[in-house]
């Protein structure tokens, strides 16, 4: 076998995976190399502060997460890859106005993206191996990774020329807006590398100033400790009362600072059958979902990221939105019957308790909040309202 494909052929090779990787249902891929070393002392900064909270993985690798090359030995280059999550009749506006309703962020009501965008990624992979041993070279040292690999997958996928990052962190761009997943194919080969596109987010401040929580602590920077994706989702034990009423009717994740970007009106839907949310979390009662007891939890999301929180979780999450919701009787008896249920640990109980207590106190600042982002959801993204 000859050694590595000519100048020549490595240009006409990155043409073909980005028409594969189109091919295999994601919307754009660049490619980059591995040198993240602007990204250490960011890196290291936040992880100082703390901002990491409880999710320790993301301490234990240390200065891994910005040196792809060292997770996986030999890697020259990366290929960024992003696939579009929204789903249609996304029913934002409707959802957030409305309090019994429980909000579950819109890449969650749908099949976990995790495996499924790993394994479009291998296939690329074994595109690549095809390609080059037909024209007589070895084939590809690849490894494919989605979210939960020690890797900075936004600084990455910004080099490979995806999307700029907003003052929310997260990627985003004119043509696509925000929503979309990352994953990254880790390869050997000395592709051409991608341009990066300009910052574009000027003077706009809405993603910081949407945050429920105040989680956007400056400019590109998320306190994940007090964002309601981690209370909801990563914090295993009690959400601090603070945050508790912030929360408003979001159970699972939030996406207020990416309904409040401008950059996001007319984002295009998800192509895939898969991210489209399923019947029981269409709009879902609270009630309803608080009623599932574990075994009706586990079949609902079969298949789902929300299965990873876990039933206590899913009712302390919710036990906490039916606190913010309007004073019913319903509401009430939902809540002390599922304190003398078995299934209820120490730590739930004391949210139902915190619940109970909030149930008959008047509407507050935070819901006024979240009645202005209603507003501008549905002058700035009627269709998605
Ligand atoms: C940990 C994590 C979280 C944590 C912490 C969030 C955070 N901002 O770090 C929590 C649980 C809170 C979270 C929430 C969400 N997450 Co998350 N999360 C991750 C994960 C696993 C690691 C992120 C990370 O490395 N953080 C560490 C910090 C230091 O890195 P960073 O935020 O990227 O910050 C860099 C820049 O901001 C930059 N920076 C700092 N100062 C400055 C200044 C300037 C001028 C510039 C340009 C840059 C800059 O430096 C930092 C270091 O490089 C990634 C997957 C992965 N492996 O990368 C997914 C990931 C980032 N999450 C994702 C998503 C979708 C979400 C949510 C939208 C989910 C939801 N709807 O609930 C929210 C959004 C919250 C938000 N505004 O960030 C997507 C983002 C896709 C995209 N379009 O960008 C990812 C990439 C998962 C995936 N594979 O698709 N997440
Ligand atoms: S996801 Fe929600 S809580 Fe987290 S930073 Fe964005 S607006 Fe704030
Ligand atoms: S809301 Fe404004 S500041 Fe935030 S990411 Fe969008 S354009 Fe940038």
């Amino acid at each position: 076998m000859t050694s590595t494909p000519s100048h020549a052929q490595l240009n006409d090779l990155a043409r073909q995976i980005k028409a594969w990787g189109k091919a295999l249902g994601f919307a754009e891929l660049g490619i980059t190399d591995t040198d993240l070393s602007a990204q250490e002392p960011r890196l290291l900064e936040w992880l100082t502060q703390g901002y990491h909270g409880e999710m320790a993985y993301m301490e234990s690798h240390g200065l891994m997460r910005a040196r792809p090359q060292e997770l996986h030995p030999g890697t020259i280059r990366v290929i960024a890859a992003r696939m579009d999550y929204l789903p249609e009749n996304a029913g934002f506006a409707t959802n957030l106005r409305d309090p019994n309703l429980g909000y579950i962020s819109r890449y969650a009501g749908g099949r976990d993206y995790h495996k499924l965008i790993r394994n479009r990624l291998k296939k690329l992979g074994e595109q690549i191996d095809s390609w080059l041993i037909e024209r007589g070279y070895a084939p590809a040292n690849f490894r494919p990774f989605v979210d939960s690999a020690p890797i900075l997958e936004r600084p990455l996928a910004e080099k490979a020329g995806l999307g700029w990052t907003g003052k929310h962190s997260l990627i985003l761009n004119h043509q696509a807006g925000s929503w979309f997943f990352l994953g990254e194919l880790l390869v050997n080969l000395p592709l051409p590398i991608d341009i990066p596109i300009a910052e574009d987010c000027n003077t706009c401040v809405a993603c910081i100033k949407s945050c429920p929580t105040d989680a956007i602590v400056a400019p590109y920077v998320v306190d994940g400790r007090r964002c309601i994706s981690y209370l909801t989702i990563e914090l295993q034990g009690a959400i601090p009362e603070e945050f508790r009423p912030l929360m408003g009717n979001r159970i699972y994740g939030c996406d207020d600072c990416q309904l409040a970007c401008p950059v996001n009106s007319g984002s295009p839907l998800s192509n895939e059958a898969d991210f489209q949310t399923r019947q029981p979390l269409k709009l879902p009662a609270l009630l309803s979902l608080f009623a599932w007891d574990e075994a009706t939890f586990l079949r609902q999301t079969e298949g789902s990221a929300i299965r990873r929180i876990g039933h206590k979780r899913w009712l302390r999450n919710i036990a906490v939105a039916l606190g913010n919701a309007p004073a019913s009787g319903d509401i009430l008896s939902a809540l002390n019957a599922r304190l003398r249920d078995k299934e209820v640990d120490e730590m739930v109980a004391e949210h139902i308790h915190w619940a109970i207590k909030r149930q008959q106190s008047v509407l507050s600042k935070d819901s006024r909040k979240t009645a202005r982002l209603v507003r501008a959801i549905e002058k700035g993204m009627p269709r998605d309202a």
